[in-house]
Parts: C-alpha cells; structure tokens; sequence
C-alpha cells in the first residue's frame, strides 16, 4: 500500500456520536484542535434514533457552549412524569421536588446540531473512515490510523479520546489486564417505535405491568416515541403495527379512560438492556467517554446525559493542561467521572428492577415492585430520592 498520509493535531477523537462531537465544541472554545474520525456516513449518524431525555445540566451547558438555538426552540421541557401501574397514573412532579426539569429532545437532532456547529467552523470531520486503529499509546505522542478512499492516514496527538461507543476500538486496543470490567446483562430488551401520532399525554408515562414494562414518550408534538419490554432476541417480524398498539394499549391503558393515540409507525427496532463499566476511563494519552467506557439500561434516560458528563470533565481537564501544563486534573478524570458513573449505574438499575416483569419473575418480585411504588407515590422522601436522580446530580 502507499504511504500513509499525515496529520497533526493536539486531540485525536474517534467517534462522532454526542461524546465525540461535543468533546471536540468544547476544546473549540477553548482553543484546541482536534479531529474526529468517524466509521459511519454523515446521513447514518443524523438519522440513528437513541436518546431523548436530556438532564437541565445538560441542557445548561449545550446552551452555554453555542448550540442549544434549536434545542430551545423544538425541545419539549417537561416539569414531570407519570409512573403508571394497577391501570391508574401518578405523576412525580420533578420541578416542585428538585427545581429543575428535563428536555425531551432526540438525541439525533443534538448530533445535528453538533456536526452543523463544527462544520460551519470548518473543523475537521471524517466520515467513513475504514479500519480505524489506534497506535503507539505508550508514547507521548499517540496515533489514530485509517483508511479513506483508499488511502492509509495517520494522525499523530497529544492525546486520544476514545468516543466509539460500546463496540469501538479504543477500548479493545487498551493492554490486557489494565482494565477492570464489570457487567450484567439483563433477561428482557425493549423494542421502540416511532410512529405519526400526536402523543396522547403531555409527560412521559412509565408503565409497570403484568405484562411487561412500557415506556410513552414522544419526540415532537405530532410523533410519538414509545417502547415496549420485549425478549432479547425479538423478532420485529413478528410485531406487526397492529399488535404493537394493541400491546401498548395493554399495558398503558388506566381506569380513566385513557389510552394511546394511535397513527402509522414509521421505525421500528430492538435493544438490548445491558449495565457494563470499564475502570479505569484512561490508559496513559487515550481517554474513555461515553458509551466507549460504560452503558447503562435506558430507563432511566442517562447514557447521553452521561456521555456529556465525561467529556465536560474531560474538556476542562484538557484545557487546563494545555493553559499551564497542570496535569492533576487529568490524572482525576476517571475517578470524578466514575463517581456519576456509579450513581447512574445504581439508578438505572433500579429503574429497570422497579418497571420490569421477567421470566424469572415471580410473585414475590411483582409484589415487591408494587410496593415500591407504593412508596414511590405517598412518601415525599422516596419521590424526591427518584426525582433528584432523574433530573439529574449537579455537575462537580
Ligand atoms: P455513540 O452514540 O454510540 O457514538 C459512538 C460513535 O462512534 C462511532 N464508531 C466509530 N468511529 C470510528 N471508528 C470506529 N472503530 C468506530 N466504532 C464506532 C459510531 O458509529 C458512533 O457514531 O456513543 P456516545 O457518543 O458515547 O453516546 C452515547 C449515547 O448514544 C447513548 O448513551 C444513549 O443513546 C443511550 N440512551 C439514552 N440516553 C439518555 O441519556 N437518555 C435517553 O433517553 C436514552 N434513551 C438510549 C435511549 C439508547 C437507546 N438505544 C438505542 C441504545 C434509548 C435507546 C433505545
Ligand atoms: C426516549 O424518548 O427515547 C426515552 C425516554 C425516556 C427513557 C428512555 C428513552 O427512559
């Protein structure tokens, strides 16, 4: 093959998901370069459907950093939400709990966001880059390799963040043994849809049911986001629409009379639910954010609002090191991050043990789960234990 071609830049970031693109915003306002090496194509990641909750912190500091115009303009603040069981609906009024409020906002339209701001700069993005690798982590001066349009590239760093996600690279290429993992996988997955109807409550409504967890959220006032406890390994085949809305009336439906608004689905899929930490977020110049270092079950809304958690701590650290050289603050970058980590681990978690049924269910796990949220909805302290958590612990 030919020789490489080369590159230079302070931070190397694989991955343009939220980590990565907003890693790289906020060493932009501080005055760093770097460059973002991404496998997927521009249209991929802009139209991939995840997230939809963002914490007010995250909502803060995306407004504070220049990119929350149409996140203010299309996100949906929501000052509650419903935990529905024994077909009656609670609300968890979070805004009186806590003072603060989540933002339904679709985690794509964040990476819209994103990858506008950065390319308007014109700062460095690659798409689809092959093969991606990184090199030499024991120096002091990494290396990112790939391919693109047949020609090896090299990009040399001061430092590498490794923002690829759970099934990226960058934290397979750590030395064996440096790492610690811990894991647990869960017996049940959730199959979400998108679908054209106007979403029939104002709030998210979590639902505990005999048969199965649901979720009713929504992504703009005429779509609705929904998701249902399914098994892992479900086969979308065998959902057709009809049976998905007669399902989420199932489990959503309440005495009141209410039930979902129906409309044609126009996307649909299975994910898995999975609780994974990688300890330490760091070997020497290459750094772990994101889903890349740890993944949480999504009910409790956390593993984007986590990501930007991780690379808030990671930017300021970088800036203070390429400000005076101070190296502390990157020294205690794992450690300040997996303090959130371990919190949300334990929240979400609970959530997932909270709403969900499984095979291995029995009885004595249905009733447990009622009382709890029993307690949930009449003790002050409980909602305010769930409340603090869901909106979100303040930054450090
Ligand atoms: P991402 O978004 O996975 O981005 C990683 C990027 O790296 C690229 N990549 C590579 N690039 C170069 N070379 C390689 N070898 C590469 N390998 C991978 C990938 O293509 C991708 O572009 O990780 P990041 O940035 O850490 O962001 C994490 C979030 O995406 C994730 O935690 C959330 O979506 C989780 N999540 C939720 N989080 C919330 O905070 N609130 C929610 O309401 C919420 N709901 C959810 C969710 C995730 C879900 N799914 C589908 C997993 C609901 C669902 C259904
Ligand atoms: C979503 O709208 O995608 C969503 C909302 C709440 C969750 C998870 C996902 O807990």
């Amino acid at each position: 093959m030919n020789e490489a071609v080369e590159h230079r830049t302070q931070v190397g970031i694989v991955g343009a998901g939220p980590a990565g693109l907003l890693l790289a915003h906020l060493l932009h306002l501080e005055g760093i370069r770097s460059i973002v090496i991404e496998a997927r194509s521009r249209k991929h990641i802009e139209e991939r459907i995840r997230a939809g909750v963002l914490e007010q912190g995250v909502v803060d500091l995306l407004n504070d950093s220049g990119v929350g115009d149409r996140m203010r303009r299309d996100g949906m603040r929501h000052h509650g939400f419903e935990l529905c069981f024994q077909r009656r609906r609670h609300r968890i009024d979070l805004h009186k709990l806590t003072g603060r409020a989540i933002t339904v906002y679709g985690q794509h339209e964040l990476v819209k966001d994103l990858l506008a701001a950065r390319l308007t700069l014109g700062e460095p993005v690659v798409f689809e880059a092959d093969r991606v690798e990184v090199h030499c982590l024991d120096s002091d001066s990494p290396v990112i390799t790939f391919q693109l349009d047949g020609l090896r590239h090299s990009v040399s760093c001061d430092f590498i963040a490794g923002c690829d996600g759970f099934h990226g690279i960058c934290r397979p290429s750590i030395p064996a043994g440096v790492l610690r993992t811990y894991e647990k996988t869960y017996p049940f997955a959730w199959l979400g849809i998108l679908a054209e109807a106007a979403p029939a409550s104002h709030e998210l409504i979590y639902a505990n049911h005999e048969r199965g967890f649901a979720l009713l959220s929504m992504r703009t006032p005429l779509v609705t986001r929904a998701y249902l406890q399914c098994s892992p390994n479900e086969q979308l085949a065998n959902w057709p629409d009809a049976g998905i809305w007669e399902e989420l009336r199932n489990r959503l439906e309440t005495t009141d009379g209410f039930r979902p608004n129906e409309g044609p689905i126009f996307q649909k899929s299975v994910t898995e639910m999975r609780s994974f930490v990688a300890e330490p977020m760091q070997y020497r110049r290459m750094f772990l954010a994101g889903d890349a270092a740890h993944i949480v079950p999504p009910t409790g809304a956390k593993g984007l609002n986590l990501a930007v958690a991780d690379v808030r701590v990671l930017s300021r650290a970088m800036a203070a090191w390429y400000r005076s050289g101070a190296s502390d603050a990157m020294e205690r970058y794992s450690e300040v991050c997996l303090r959130r980590v371990w919190r949300v681990q334990h929240f979400s978690w609970w959530m997932t043990s909270l709403l969900h049924r499984s095979e291995n269910s029995d009885g004595f796990d249905a009733r447990r789960q009622l009382a709890e949220l029993e307690q949930v909805i009449t003790s002050p302290a409980a909602a305010a234990n769930l409340a603090e958590n869901y909106v979100g612990m303040p930054f450090e």
